[in-house]
């Protein structure tokens, strides 16, 4: 079969002296970075819809991208098509996972029976290439946001038989995530929110969507699928407010309907930084409820109040990153999907391959330096030592539960106050991180 990618070579580790822009400066896929090699660590995928099927059009103008495989031609000869560039695409860059929305990989039929059996056939091809390359799913998905049915959501919907679409979709989306083995499955709730509260009854939406989650849960677990469901939380874009607004209530929701077991939390970088956080804040809240489950690694752009799936560059933002994932032991099922795209002008196959190049080897250097400020131990030892008052005596007393308020201010009255209370050395921290960064006899 000739190829698509024609004149692209397989893009090999060359180390960070080459100056050849096809080949990975930092991301050497069998390197130990502390226990495992760097490819098991990130799981690398690709994004089905950024890669496959955007042409870069936008809001202002058409598309602009070369995807000569007719990325936005919706027939089933170029959804085929797609999965041939797919497997060449990855396999030219060593990326061994991919994710999906349902609708990215066929086009959607007026009859949901047409675009199930198109579903089938799809889905039997991706299997065969599968196996042919040794490439695995990391997350399926349906997508119940590009449909003019959805336009007041899907779970949140205010008809139940757009509820009930929204359920044939998903249960579909579980049956081939489960046929390709899947490791996860996703809910990215973009129309799950409301543009004004006067014609909202946000309790009942919440509610239903909770129903529809634990349908999902129990119909997924009854057809084989281990994995995780995950929340991917965004505040805003394309609703005015989405309900799962960032991971703090997507956790409170999952908690407050019993959903908290089966369901992790999928971060993506540029979604935090919408909801005014930074991507490692939310990363943290999920790790400390454990329910860090995967990572949309993309980045945004803090001067634009839109989600601009930018491919991460930012080596401190991809450190920080991978030293929170680190610190709890890595990504049990989850992987880092680069939900990102090229920018419109950067439009050729070449610019493909350099944007996953950038995103990859930005990690790879993220998981490099992790592991150095684990192993460096400066930070973890300062954060003993901060909180160490309470490893004994009252602040014991207090850790445990057996203190009371009484015996506190007895405690207090009888010592009076702290001279001074210690310095939180930030400054200093953040010198040794940059100075394991950037010395050279690291
Ligand atoms: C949208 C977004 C989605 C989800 C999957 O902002 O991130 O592509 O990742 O539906
Ligand atoms: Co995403």
């Amino acid at each position: 079969m000739s190829e698509i990618f024609e004149g692209i070579p397989q893009i090999k580790y060359e180390g960070p002296q080459s100056k050849n822009p096809l080949s990975f400066k930092f991301y050497d896929a069998d390197r130990v970075v502390l226990d495992k090699p760097m490819r098991e660590h990130l799981r690398f995928a690709m994004a089905w819809w950024h890669n496959m099927c955007a042409t870069g059009a936008d809001m202002f103008g058409v598309g602009t991208a070369d995807k000569s495989f007719d990325a936005c031609v919706k027939t089933m000869e170029h959804a085929y098509k797609k999965v041939d560039a797919a497997f060449e695409f990855m396999n030219k860059l060593g990326i061994e996972y991919f994710c999906f929305h349902d609708v990215d990989l066929v086009p959607e039929a007026d009859d949901i029976n047409i675009t199930n059996t198109r579903l089938d056939e799809i889905t039997d091809y991706i299997k065969a290439k599968m196996l042919q390359y040794g490439k695995k799913l990391l997350w399926g998905t349906a997508n119940l946001f590009g449909n003019p049915i959805y336009m007041n959501g899907a779970g949140s919907s205010d008809s139940a038989q757009i509820f009930c679409f929204a359920a044939a979709q998903i249960k579909k989306a579980l049956d081939i995530t489960v046929k390709l083995k899947g490791r996860g499955y996703v809910f990215w709730g973009g129309r799950e929110g409301y543009e004004t509260l006067l014609n909202t009854d946000m309790k009942f939406e919440l509610d239903n969507i909770a129903r529809l989650m634990h349908m999902a849960v129990d119909y997924g677990r009854s057809i084989g699928f281990t994995g995780d469901f995950y929340i991917e939380p965004k505040p805003k874009e394309p609703m005015k407010h989405q309900y799962d607004y960032d991971t703090a209530t997507a956790i409170g929701f999952l908690k407050e309907y019993g959903l908290d077991k089966d369901f992790k939390i999928n971060v993506e970088a540029n979604h935090a930084t919408l909801a005014g956080h930074t991507f490692r804040h939310e990363l943290r809240v999920a790790a400390m409820n454990n329910m860090l489950g995967s990572i949309d690694a993309n980045q945004g752009d803090l001067l634009l109040g839109w989600d601009t799936d930018e491919f991460p560059y930012d080596v401190y933002e991809t450190t920080m990153c991978m030293y929170e994932v680190l610190k709890v032991g890595g990504l049990k099922n989850g992987g880092l999907n680069f939900d990102a795209k090229n920018r419109r002008p950067s439009n050729t196959f070449e610019d493909m391959f350099y944007a996953f190049i950038l995103g990859m080897d930005a990690y790879a250097l993220g998981i490099i330096n992790a592991a150095k400020i684990l192993e460096d131990g400066r930070i973890e030892e300062f954060l003993l030592q901060r909180y160490s008052s309470y490893n004994e005596g009252i602040g014991k007393r207090i850790v445990s539960g057996e203190a009371t308020l009484a015996e506190l201010s007895s405690f207090a009255c009888e010592k009076g106050a702290p001279s001074r209370a210690q310095s939180g050395r930030q400054e200093k921290l953040q010198s040794i991180i940059n100075q394991l960064l950037f010395s050279k006899t690291q």
